[in-house]
């Protein structure tokens, strides 16, 4: 079978999920190549490759573009459309939309290859597990999903072909992104982890980690192929493993690839002695969320359960190691008071001293705890349809009136460098009273894009790169 993967956009960032696909299709006996609407051509693709299924991969927010680019298509030339990713997992109904054949929810790779088997054999696709199918009539079979994949080691390792063939930037690129394991024994309750408990039970609590050799073996096949300098992790929380298998992570990559790498962590697993192995195994930067600086908000409402000085501890160890920290943070919360509650997360932050603070306006993405909140408490009219791919201009949060709003997605644009240069806080206050504009996205992206890629990451800053980032932060403030 021919596949065309297609994503909305790619804005220099590695996809994961359809690297797995491809190199499982791949695998199989199958042909894959991808298209991002922004980059390419969509009908000269059509027509030179010829593809038997278009696969779309999707978050909340690209899909009423995705859908109506797909029903156009649909059109025009044969063939059938697929749909997974977190939008289909969390938001199955987007079946009943015009043009979508299939959905897939979860984890895919099984059901992606059972799929494209069961096309090449001409057998039917209706008991497929993890697969909804819509029939000839407009009825949707739905099927439960599998059992998840227990040895991620006997996965093929991510095709990066069918990326960096795709756009030479990412191939160039000193960083590359690569994941350790999955699953999260937490239910913070923005994040849709929830909601992959209510799929798939407790397994999905269950970290399930690769082995420190399978990554190692990933790691070494990347910097014989490509240009490599720095991973990063994409785990949501790579510190989840027993202690064991971050011991053996840290006696056994300096020795056999000695590049520095990055994760996400979790403030209230960073002990001691996590943070010296951190070290010990090459690790330069890190992220965990505070998510918000007010204890109510982040326990209560978020139910994130750590303490402010759990927060300082891991800080304090991580610096301790000469280990870089930034910090993701929630803005715009469905609370009362919104923008005192985002003020008290600023000086919180201010007072870590982070290498650098990231804030997102809240989406209220569906089926999580916190949209499901928002909607009860009429902080959010339920309109899916409505929230943004990129959450970086406005919130989808109804606030209690135009100042508040302005206020709080102002304060959004000027966070991480109030952060960094906190003497500029009585300046912000005043800034932020006024119309939001074209200046305020770049600052915010500019900053962002300044202290991730120069202060975060040890990549060599070429001319050339150089000249891509601010291409790149030109091209997001101009999607908004
Ligand atoms: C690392 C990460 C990032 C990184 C890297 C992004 C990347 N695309 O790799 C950064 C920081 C850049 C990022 C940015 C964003 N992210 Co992010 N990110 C993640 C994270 C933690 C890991 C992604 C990953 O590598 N997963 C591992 C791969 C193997 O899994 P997967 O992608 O889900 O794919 C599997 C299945 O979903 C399925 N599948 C996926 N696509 C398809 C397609 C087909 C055809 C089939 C059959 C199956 C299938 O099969 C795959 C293999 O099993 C996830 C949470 C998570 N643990 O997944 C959030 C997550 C995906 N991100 C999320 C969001 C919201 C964003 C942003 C929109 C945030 C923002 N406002 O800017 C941006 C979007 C950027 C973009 N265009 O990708 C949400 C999506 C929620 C939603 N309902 O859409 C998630 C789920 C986290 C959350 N908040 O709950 N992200
Ligand atoms: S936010 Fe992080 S720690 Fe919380 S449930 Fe999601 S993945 Fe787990």
């Amino acid at each position: 079978m021919k596949v065309l993967f297609v994503l909305k956009d790619l804005k220099m960032c590695e996809r994961l999920g359809i690297m797995y696909l491809s190199a499982v299709a791949k695998q199989a006996g199958h042909q894959t190549d991808l298209i991002a609407t922004d980059l390419e051509d969509i009908h000269k693709k059509m027509k030179e490759y010829q593809p038997d299924i278009l696969a779309y991969s999707l978050h909340t927010g690209e899909h009423p573009q995705i859908i109506t680019f797909n029903n156009n298509l649909k059109k025009r030339y044969n063939f059938l459309s697929i749909f997974g990713g977190p939008h289909p997992t969390f938001f199955p109904e987007m079946i009943d939309s015009n043009g979508v054949d299939v959905i897939v929810i979860g984890e895919g790779e099984e059901a992606f290859v059972d799929l494209l088997n069961a096309l090449q054999k001409k057998e039917s696709i209706n008991n497929i597990k993890n697969l909804w199918i819509k029939q000839a009539d407009g009825s949707v079979i739905k099927n439960p999903p599998r059992p998840l994949l227990q040895n991620l080691d006997e996965l093929p390792l991510p095709d990066r072909e069918l990326i960096y063939n795709y756009d030479k930037s990412l191939f160039d690129e000193g960083e590359k992104r690569i994941i350790s394991g999955r699953g999260c024994p937490f239910m913070c309750t923005y994040c849709f982890n929830k909601q992959m408990v209510d799929i798939y039970g407790k397994d999905w609590s269950k970290v399930r980690k690769r082995s420190v050799d399978n990554i190692i073996e990933e790691v070494l096949m990347i910097k014989e192929k490509y240009p490599l300098e720095f991973i990063k992790f994409n785990d949501d929380t790579f510190i989840m493993a027993d202690i064991k298998w971050l011991q053996e992570l840290a006696e056994k990559w300096p020795k056999k690839i000695g590049i520095p790498w990055f994760c996400n962590v979790r403030a209230n697993l960073v002990t001691p002695e996590v943070a010296r192995l951190l070290k010990k195994g090459g690790c330069v930067s890190t992220f965990l969320a505070i998510e918000s600086g007010n204890d109510e908000v982040r326990n209560g409402i978020l139910k994130r359960y750590m303490s402010k000085d759990q927060i300082r501890n891991a800080c304090k160890y991580l610096r301790e190691e000469g280990i870089k920290y930034g910090f993701y943070n929630i803005l715009g919360l469905p609370v009362e008071n919104k923008f005192e509650v985002d003020m008290e997360t600023l000086l919180f932050n201010i007072e870590l001293k982070p290498t650098m603070a990231w804030s997102s306006l809240l989406t209220p993405y569906p089926r999580t705890w916190l949209g499901e909140y928002a909607k009860q408490h009429g902080y959010f009219d339920g309109d899916y349809d409505m929230i943004r791919a990129n959450n970086k201009i406005e919130s989808a949060i109804t606030f209690k009136n135009k100042k508040e709003k302005r206020l709080v997605e102002n304060l959004h644009k000027f966070f991480g460098i109030t952060v960094s240069y906190p003497w500029l806080l009585p300046l912000t206050k005043q800034l932020i009273k006024l119309p939001q504009n074209k200046l305020f996205m770049y600052i915010l992206m500019g900053w962002y894009g300044y202290t991730l890629k120069m202060r975060m990451s040890p990549i060599k800053v070429t001319p050339k790169r150089f000249l891509r980032w601010i291409l790149a932060v030109r091209k997001h403030v101009n999607d908004y």
